[in-house]
């Protein structure tokens, strides 16, 4: 019972998981192997450190810069929504779009801090809803030995823990949970395998 507009719209991916469970090079690798299936593809990534918000963002992250918790938390958010817009015409017009993060670290990192969980949620509420989640599921301690760990701000072994358990509270039917601890060439076959056996659906939006 899908519509030719279903069938013809581009998949939203995202790639969720804990500081260097491998996302970037994951999102890159499923990007190469949809174009080469002839699909139209953009990567993305948030936070997007391009825009004017996501300047000042990459300066909190890289500790040049202090900020509220909900100042940031809103930041963050407010970084997703300026692209919207973009987005939704990307998927409309068929293209599949990969993000490296989205909402669920935007709740995840901020509720880890203390913030309540429904509270992190609100700012997200409406947004295009993935139609898969792919989270990258990879021991804090073994995230900490990969190459790089530990010079932003929240790459410490304890808090990611606490994101962990936030990650945890907000999954649903849409997320594929995959051991993130095994080589690149294996985990992408895995990844891959499960985004073709997608069905087409109509675009949701989160939380609503
Ligand atoms: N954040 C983000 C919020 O607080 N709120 C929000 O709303 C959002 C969107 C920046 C930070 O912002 C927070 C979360 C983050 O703390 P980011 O820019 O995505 O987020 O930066 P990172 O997550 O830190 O990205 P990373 O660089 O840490 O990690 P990736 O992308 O998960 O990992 P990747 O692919 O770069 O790989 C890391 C290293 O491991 C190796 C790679 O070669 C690389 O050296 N590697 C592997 N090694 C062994 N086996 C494998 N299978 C490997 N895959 C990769
Ligand atoms: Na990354």
């Amino acid at each position: 019972n899908s519509s030719p507009l279903i069938e013809n719209r581009g998949q939203l991916i995202v790639f969720e998981g804990l500081d260097k469970s491998g996302k970037s090079t994951q999102s890159q690798k499923l990007k190469e192997a949809l174009l080469k299936d002839g699909q139209f593809v953009d990567l993305w990534s948030f936070p997007d450190r391009n825009t004017k918000l996501g300047d000042v963002i990459d300066s909190y992250l890289n500790k040049r810069l202090e900020l509220d918790d909900r100042s940031i938390h809103l930041l963050f958010s407010a970084n997703r929504w300026e692209k919207v817009s973009k987005l939704i015409k990307l998927l409309e017009s068929g293209t599949t779009v990969i993000t490296d993060r989205y909402a669920f670290s935007g709740v995840a990192y901020s509720a880890a801090k203390g913030l309540p969980l429904e509270w992190c949620k609100q700012p997200d509420v409406g947004l295009p809803k993935p139609d898969c989640v792919i989270f990258l599921q990879l021991s804090p301690e073994a995230g900490a030995k990969r190459n790089g760990f530990g010079e932003e701000r929240y790459e410490k072994t304890q808090f990611q823990n606490k994101v962990l358990e936030q990650f945890m509270q907000i999954k649903d039917e849409s997320w594929k949970i995959i051991n993130a601890d095994q080589n690149m060439e294996d985990l992408h076959q895995e990844i891959y395998k499960h985004i073709k056996s997608l069905k087409k659906e109509e675009l949701k939006r989160l939380w609503e």
